[in-house]
């Protein structure tokens, strides 16, 4: 961390929440937007004071909010001795800077918030080293006369150039330490992938979906991993691989990641791409949903429009609807059963469909995934890097005049794996 100026820490902090109802929102869902973002100030420690709303057809160039809107949050302020605001959308770097002017308080976004979280629950280098980033990128188009002091900071002692505004140097030593904090990453990305290649052999499945959606508990509940589930938003900021037995002879290796959340923009979802990494090259991707919350829905596509904008390859995802034991509203349960006929419906707290989602992975891999031989005669070389472009090679041996292979591949690469047969026959 470049120094706690830049995570705004809002530990402790009495906040008034803003958020705009847009023409284009359905009913509720403002509503359900805030009451998410009180729950990440909650999180973040801050105190929730109160709740604004303003309806309008587009933001305000200068403040977001209509100059009255910003007037009643300042009487509010003076009355709940609220000390920070802050608004549930993306404010722009001069929008942010004339509320504060006009409030004389702290305002920070959405996103300010969300990276605030993360930076307080970080723990491996990792995880530290992407939220810093995820912080410059931010800062950077935010960079003001404010930050005139960061040089000092960031050890930039005597590189300010020659004609050079303070301001530049400033953008300069981001600028910088961006581009290292990047290349650490690449190099945590190289380590992962080697340790990766060595798991080679397993199929890997692994959990993903919104925060707070149950994706540690139903990790512990499958393989009993001991890692932190609790009820706060992004817990899990690191990435876990447990191995986990299907059945006494399928073996998988299951993971645990960082959970989604809306209105996540680019540049965060960007730096978390090194502990996303494991998820994106999976087999197979458990979505974990909170069937409790209301608008489902909503938050099942916020995470299938991730998965898209992160690149993931075509993996088949299973729906797992979590929380079961705490939906009782029957019409709704129809529903989901409905619309997602192959979901799976857990409650991953009480041990209930645990056996369900193995049996669902089972059919899965079953379907989807060829597990054959090769025995490649010694005179026609080995088809091992060939095979390894598309195939993963389960065991290898020597025989006397082959080399037997056993692989796995993903079915639509049989007419490949039934040529290199004949190559090597
Ligand atoms: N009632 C109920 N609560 C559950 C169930 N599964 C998980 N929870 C609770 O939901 C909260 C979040 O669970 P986690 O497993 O931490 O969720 P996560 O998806 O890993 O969340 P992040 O890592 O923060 O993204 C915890 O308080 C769990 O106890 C369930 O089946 N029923
Ligand atoms: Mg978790």
């Amino acid at each position: 961390m470049i120094d706690d100026t830049l995570s705004h820490s809002t530990s402790g902090e009495r906040a008034v929440l803003v958020a705009v109802r847009f023409s284009h929102y359905q009913k509720g869902e403002v509503e359900e937007h805030l009451t998410e973002l009180a729950e990440l100030a909650q999180t973040a420690r801050a105190h929730v004071c109160r709740q604004v709303f303003q309806e309008r057809q587009q933001p305000d160039r200068a403040y977001f909010i209509g100059r009255g809107k910003v007037d009643e949050i300042a009487d509010i302020l003076e009355n709940d001795e609220a000390n920070l605001v802050i608004f549930d959308d993306e404010l722009s770097p001069a929008q942010a800077r004339n509320l504060q002017k006009r409030l004389n308080v702290k305002v920070i976004d959405r996103t300010g918030l969300i990276l605030d979280i993360f930076a307080q629950h970080a723990q491996t280098i990792e995880a530290k080293t992407q939220i810093e980033l995820a912080q410059l990128n931010y800062l950077l188009p935010r960079l003001t006369r404010q930050w005139m002091h960061l040089s000092r900071q960031v050890g930039g002692i005597g590189t300010k150039g020659p004609g050079e505004t303070q301001l530049e140097t400033d953008r300069r030593l981001v600028r910088t330490r961006i581009s290292r904090l990047k290349q650490k990453l690449r190099e945590i990305e190289r380590q992962q992938q080697t340790r990766r290649k060595n798991r080679d052999a397993f199929l890997r499945v692994a959990l993903i979906g919104y925060t707070n959606a149950g994706k540690s508990t139903l990790m512990n509940a499958l393989t009993r991993a001991g890692v932190t589930a609790e009820d706060k938003l992004f817990a899990t900021l690191d990435t876990r691989v447990k191995r986990l037995m299907l059945d006494p002879v399928t073996p998988v290796l299951l993971s645990d990641t960082v959970g989604f959340i809306r209105k996540l923009p680019h540049q965060v979802v960007a730096s978390f791409r090194t502990t996303l990494a494991e998820a994106r090259e999976a087999d197979i991707l458990l979505h974990v949903i909170d069937a409790s919350m209301p608008m489902v829905e909503d938050r099942i596509r916020v995470v299938l429009d991730l998965l898209k904008e992160l690149k993931f390859k075509d993996q088949i995802v299973i729906p797992v609807f979590n929380k079961v034991d705490i939906v009782d509203d029957t019409q709704l349960m129809q529903r989901l059963h409905a619309e997602h006929p192959d979901a799976v419906f857990i409650s991953a707290a009480r041990h209930i469909g645990i056996d369900a989602i193995k049996k669902v992975l089972l059919n899965s891999i079953a379907e989807q995934f060829i597990i054959d031989e090769i025995k490649a005669d010694y005179s026609h070389g080995s088809p091992d890097h060939l095979l390894r472009s598309w195939a993963t090679i389960l065991e290898s041996r020597p025989e006397e005049r082959y080399q037997y292979f056993k692989v796995k591949f993903h079915k639509n690469n049989r007419y490949r794996f039934e040529q290199l047969k004949k190559r090597f026959l």
